[in-house]
């Protein structure tokens, strides 16, 4: 595979852009070789600039769940931008876009939109710290949600990929007020409840993870979240900029049967431009100004461009029919595909899935389902895997600790040349 063109920018890039990229796991500094940079993309593939094309199952993180390029979102970005990118002044497109989010999602009352995951998941602490009066955040460890300085306390993703899931330039005085639990350990949960009586205003996790590779929520652990923030009058939020729209209309929650106080949306909502949104319960929501005093605002903040784009995928996934079963169907097909390779070839490794979002562990263990578990994966040989799919033009996340993600336009051909080039790297890392 010719990469000469990519080695060059990336080499370029790293002139101007603190080492080359604009967000870490993106550079492949845990997996080795040089980042593909990409020129175009258009269903299940993109096209990097010396001509490769690849199978993708990053979809830009998630938000590309119909694949790039979908005609219908092109053509409302384009409409929109013709009518004027950005008016910092209301517009009937961010109704719209509430209201196809409340209607979808049961537990939204009130809906505010922002421009990404991580301003989402910021200004729904603060709204939950206004709404108790306390300052203490349960996150669990692994868990993401996105760069606030809050959230970096033994974050996952990139931070945990580049091994800095507690960055430095976070103040002591912020650390103290971030508690970590034990993502599927109620109990670890409940000794923090225990030891800091009434001083917790939330509790934040990803319903399903993504950020540490897929984990399931046991039950007994979702709805004693529900639960112990229920007896504690603190707020369950959701962090779904993931999963949201992801795992059905109803998201995350829909599939859990747990309803969260607040959401946070991202990724799918703004078809791939950049959007975020927080939404809830109304006596919370109705806190934030100008109707309550907890401030949060944003110049580009449900922008014209990105509310077309979002209206058009939700509309799609919402009116095509059995979208997410042919989702599921694609995506069961790679799980098996894989799943038969590691039996034949005799090698041990766990998958994990739900629906479109899938990671393969390369672990010794008979299953993931925590931190710990995550942690005993072999992120080397991770990297060999990820290095050798690359150069058979498969396109996964560039780290252990990620989801893949399948799309719409995935086809069936796709999933059976992924499982072949599956299976040519693993019997080479045997
Ligand atoms: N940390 C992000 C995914 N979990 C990566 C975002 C990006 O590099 O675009």
């Amino acid at each position: 595979m010719n990469n000469q063109k990519s080695i060059a920018a990336f080499k370029e890039a790293q002139q101007h852009i603190p080492g080359g990229v604009n967000s870490p796991v993106r550079s492949f500094r845990s997996v080795g070789g040089n980042p593909p940079f990409i020129a175009k993309a258009s269903g299940s593939k993109v096209t990097d600039i010396d001509g490769n094309t690849y199978i993708d199952y990053v979809g830009s993180w998630g938000p590309m769940i119909l694949g790039h390029s979908h005609p219908k979102v092109v053509d409302a970005i384009q409409h929109a931008a013709a009518r004027g990118a950005s008016f910092g002044a209301p517009t009937l497109a961010e109704t719209e876009m509430a209201q196809l989010i409340k209607y979808l999602v049961p537990s939204i009352d009130m809906v505010r939109m922002v421009n990404s995951g991580t301003e989402a998941t910021m200004s729904a602490l603060r709204l939950a710290r206004g709404y108790t009066g306390r300052d203490l955040v349960i996150k669990f460890e692994g868990c993401y949600h996105g760069h606030n300085d809050s959230f970096l306390i033994k974050a996952g993703s990139g931070a945990l990929t580049l091994g800095a899931p507690d960055s430095p330039g976070v103040t002591e005085g912020t650390a103290r007020d971030t508690l970590t639990a034990q993502y599927n350990d109620i109990d670890s949960v409940e000794q923090l409840f225990d030891k800091h009586k009434n001083q917790i205003a939330a509790v934040i996790l990803e319903p399903v993870t993504g950020n540490m590779g897929v984990i399931v929520p046991e039950k007994r652990f979702i709805d004693g979240l529900r639960k112990l923030c229920d007896e504690n009058e603190t707020v369950l939020i959701f962090d779904e900029v993931m999963t949201g729209f992801r795992l059905g209309t109803g998201c995350a929650q829909a599939l859990l049967g747990v309803s969260p106080d607040l959401t946070t949306f991202g990724k799918i909502i703004g078809g791939g431009l950049p959007v975020g949104a927080y939404g809830g319960r109304q006596d919370i929501m109705d806190l934030l100004a100008p109707k309550g005093p907890v401030y949060q605002a944003g110049t580009l903040s449900g922008n014209p461009l990105a509310m077309a784009a979002g209206i058009a995928t939700l509309s799609l996934l919402q009116e095509t029919p059995g979208f997410y079963d042919k989702l599921e169907n694609s995506s069961a097909l790679l799980e098996e595909g894989l799943r038969n390779n590691l039996k034949e070839l005799k090698m041990k490794g766990v998958i994990n899935r739900v629906g479109s979002m899938f990671t393969l562990f390369f672990t010794e263990e008979e299953s993931v389902n925590s931190f710990a578990d995550v942690m005993k994966c072999d992120t080397n040989l991770f990297g060999e895997y990820f290095r050798l799919s690359l150069e058979s033009g498969i396109y996964l996340a560039p780290s252990q600790f990620e989801a893949g993600f399948v799309s719409a336009a995935h086809t069936r051909e796709d999933i059976e040349e992924t499982v072949k080039a599956s299976y040519s790297a693993l019997k080479k890392l045997k």
